[in-house]
């Protein structure tokens, strides 16, 4: 695989022939990459009758069983455990963890195929698995690849929106107003302005998703380097991947390592089953047939949250805090152990630990640990992120309250991101982001492709639940 040199355009140049080119190749591209484009789709659309089959088939044997019981402490306690929805792409098993259509992620970085010269796996191979439940060969997935390259363009008024935030306002809310922005793009609202079937919603919604997910890299390096750098903007180098592209325009073109740690990450953090805020979100507001990008830009909201996909952010401000509390970048066990106490005793969460499912170590975060042993085992942080490890989950154990007190996916992502450079912790849930969207996008297309309805469940109130078991 070859490696891009990074173009930069200064932000403040005025409009020219420069800043126009990358639209006139993508166009060009886009052409000439039609064909072997189409072969996801081509894939899906064969798969659908399949599908729309066995759906209806378990509606009808299975339609009146009962999935499981909701208690009261359910209802009040954030909907845990209630199985309300169906969610094709992944599954999440307590002491497992992920499976990506039946795969776990060992098998997946096992099976899937590499790109050249790379030794991680591909988001756009994942993609594919993802939507078609098929390991993918190597050119179905370069197809994906070339596919996003194409599209990788923006329009120039999401250019200027994102450039006219002050850079004080949050990466995450730059974000989800430029995915909203780009919803004047969107295929799927003009083909239901015009008057489309229900039976072809998911052609439209298969063509935003992947607009969608090539412009994501686009609009985050844009956020990143206005907020953080200079200013100065790469462009799409259509003979590398996507995560060779992402870790180009973001500034880090020159560490080979960085795109296989894009690589990585952007797969482990893709999808985790549809009940987690940012995927249920993007679910519920795509059956509104609001289009993907608004729905995704809701999703994308619900990431935002510190209990959610911004306790990435959270963890390594965490670390550090310690670290300079304490005066060293290797703290001792009993170090941490002390200043974990501090932060329990002062009403707040340890983040990175816990989850609402898991009840073990998240795989997650042992694909991180393995991707340190390998590349950076010797840094002072992730030492600290091992030590971590050993003391903070009999530290909440012995707290007594999480029910589970292993790492979750976000108490590793820091430290790698930080190793390479990217030390900016309020851009980390923006990278989340990013992978999270082939998740919950193949699924939307899915739910349009399977005619979803429109959610709605049932809500009451403390007083009729007191009557209902007063009577
Ligand atoms: N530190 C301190 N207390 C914790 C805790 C932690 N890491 N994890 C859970 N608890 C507490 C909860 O706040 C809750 O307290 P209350 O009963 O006073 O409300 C109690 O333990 C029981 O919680 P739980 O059933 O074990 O966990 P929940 O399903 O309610 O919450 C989660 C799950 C992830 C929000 C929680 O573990 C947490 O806050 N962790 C820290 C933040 C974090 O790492 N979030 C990222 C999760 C992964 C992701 O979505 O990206």
């Amino acid at each position: 695989m070859r490696r891009a040199p990074i173009i930069l355009l200064c932000r403040e140049r005025p409009c020219g022939i420069a800043q126009l080119a990358p639209a006139i190749a993508a166009l060009a591209r886009f052409k000439s990459t039609a064909s072997s484009a189409s072969s996801l789709k081509q894939r899906v659309q064969e798969l659908i009758p399949e599908k729309v089959a066995e759906v209806k088939e378990v509606k009808q044997k299975y339609g009146d069983r009962v999935l499981g019981e909701t208690t009261v402490n359910m209802a009040y306690g954030g909907m845990r455990g209630i199985k309300g929805m169906v969610w094709d792409t992944s599954l999440l098993d307590a002491s497992e963890g992920i499976r990506f259509r039946g795969m776990t992620i060992p098998e997946v970085q096992e099976a899937l195929p590499k790109a050249e010269g790379t030794s991680e796996v591909t988001p756009e191979g994942l993609y594919w698995l993802l939507l078609t439940g098929e390991v993918p060969t190597l050119a179905q997935a370069q197809s994906v690849t070339d596919e996003l390259n194409s599209r990788a363009v923006l329009p120039s008024f999401v250019e200027d929106l994102i450039d006219r935030c002050p850079n004080t306002l949050h990466p995450m809310s730059q974000f989800s107003i430029a995915v909203n922005a780009l919803q004047h793009e969107s295929k799927f609202a003009k083909a239901y302005q015009a008057g489309i079937n229900r039976k072809d919603y998911w052609d439209p919604v298969f063509e935003d998703s992947l607009d969608l997910l090539a412009k994501l890299p686009l609009i985050a390096s844009r956020i990143y380097r206005n907020v953080f750098k200079d200013g100065k903007y790469g462009s799409i180098d259509t003979s590398v991947d996507y995560s060779q592209n992402f870790a180009n325009l973001l500034g880090f073109s020159e560490n080979k390592e960085f795109a296989d740690l894009m690589r990585m990450y952007l797969v482990i953090h893709s999808d985790h089953e549809g009940g987690n805020v940012s995927a249920h979100t993007t679910h519920l507001v795509g059956s509104a047939l609001s289009d993907p990008y608004l729905s995704f830009a809701a999703g994308l909201n619900g990431l935002a949250g510190p209990l959610h996909g911004l306790a990435n952010q959270e963890v390594l401000r965490w670390i550090l805090d310690m670290t300079t509390a304490i005066g060293t970048e290797t703290p001792t066990e009993d170090q941490i152990r002390d200043y974990c106490w501090k932060t329990l005793n002062s009403g707040r969460v340890v983040p990175g630990y816990g989850h609402a499912v898991l009840r073990k170590t998240d795989p997650r975060y042992m694909a991180q640990r393995e991707f340190a042993l390998k590349h950076l085992p010797n840094d002072n942080l992730f030492k600290t992120v091992s030590a971590m490890y050993k003391v903070v989950p009999g530290v909440l154990t012995e707290h007594g309250k999480t029910k589970n007190p292993w790492p979750n996916v976000d108490a590793h992502s820091g430290v790698l991101l930080r190793h390479y450079g990217l030390v900016e912790q309020d851009f980390y849930t923006v990278l989340f982001g990013v992978s999270r969207a082939y998740g919950v996008l193949a699924q939307l297309i899915w739910d349009r492709a399977l005619g979803m309805s429109i959610e709605r469940p049932k809500s009451l109130t403390t007083e009729s639940i007191r009557k209902m078991f007063e009577k």
